[in-house]
């Protein structure tokens, strides 16, 4: 997968070196392109953000280098009018869960454009939209001070999902909201050795061998948890799901 990002702060997505985005790029299974927005202005102050029409507190960005950036994007592409699916993270976008990382896990091609201050004048948003599929993207119900962090997140919940990313092709099946058998359930707790710790033991039923008891064991601990944290998910169970919930011993 191919994912270009255009942004003021290129210094912020210093963390798509490290960790499983990292080995990803290194391995050649991600290509990950950063562009300095304000290389795409032409006033010797850089200027990429003015007053908002119609008043009101802080900036916008402007049309022009936002433009130009994601034009030179979409040239530096494979050309034969090959286009990304342009992700533009926004407080007001639609919001981000891991079925649409699956689905932007299955493009082959992504541009991010986050913002800073209010936001991007709204006419690039329309226009780029005219030339490539646009997804605008919110990372849940707070506001941050600019999209390059929910570009991190949408980056890091993709490129684990892509093939040959994760050691273990299946680990992410298991996942707290995986569409299909994890829907709408979170995952309960887990452990390793030593069997004893502190004073504390490991659930006496992980230790068993016995299969179905532990699959039994993690579904009883997995709805718990998302009783006690997710009421909003228990309203979306369905009775004929609670039976396919038996999580791999
Ligand atoms: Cl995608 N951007 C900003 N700036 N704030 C957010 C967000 C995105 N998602 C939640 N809050």
């Amino acid at each position: 997968m191919r994912i270009d990002v255009v942004t003021i702060f290129p210094e912020y997505l210093a963390p798509l070196d490290l960790s499983l985005v990292g080995k990803a790029r290194a391995r050649g299974q991600l290509d990950v392109r950063l562009h300095e927005l304000r290389e795409f202005t032409h006033d010797i102050h850089r200027t990429v953000d003015d007053t908002p029409y119609g008043g009101g507190p802080g900036m916008v960005m402007k049309p022009e280098p936002w433009s130009a950036a994601l034009d030179a994007v979409v040239a530096s592409g494979p050309g034969e009018g090959a286009v990304p699916t342009l992700v533009v993270p926004t407080p007001s976008g639609r919001p981000f869960t891991q079925e649409l990382a699956q689905q932007l896990a299955a493009e082959p091609w992504l541009a991010f454009a986050p913002a800073r201050y209010e936001g991007i004048d709204r006419r690039v948003i329309e226009d780029a939209a005219d030339r490539m599929p646009v997804v605008e993207v919110s990372i849940g119900d707070y506001v941050l001070a600019g999209g390059e962090v929910a570009v991190l997140v949408i980056v890091e919940a993709v490129a684990r999902l892509l093939p040959g990313v994760l050691g273990n092709a299946e680990s992410h099946q298991d996942d707290s909201f995986a569409p299909g058998r994890m829907a709408d359930l979170l995952e309960g707790p887990v452990y390793t050795k030593p069997a004893e710790w502190r004073g504390r033991e490991v659930p006496e039923v992980l230790l068993s061998g016995h299969h179905g008891k532990i699959a039994r064991w993690r579904r009883e601990r997995a709805f718990a948890r998302t009783l006690a944290h997710r009421p909003d998910l228990v309203a979306r169970w369905r009775r004929e799901d609670m039976d396919k919930h038996d999580l791999k011993a």
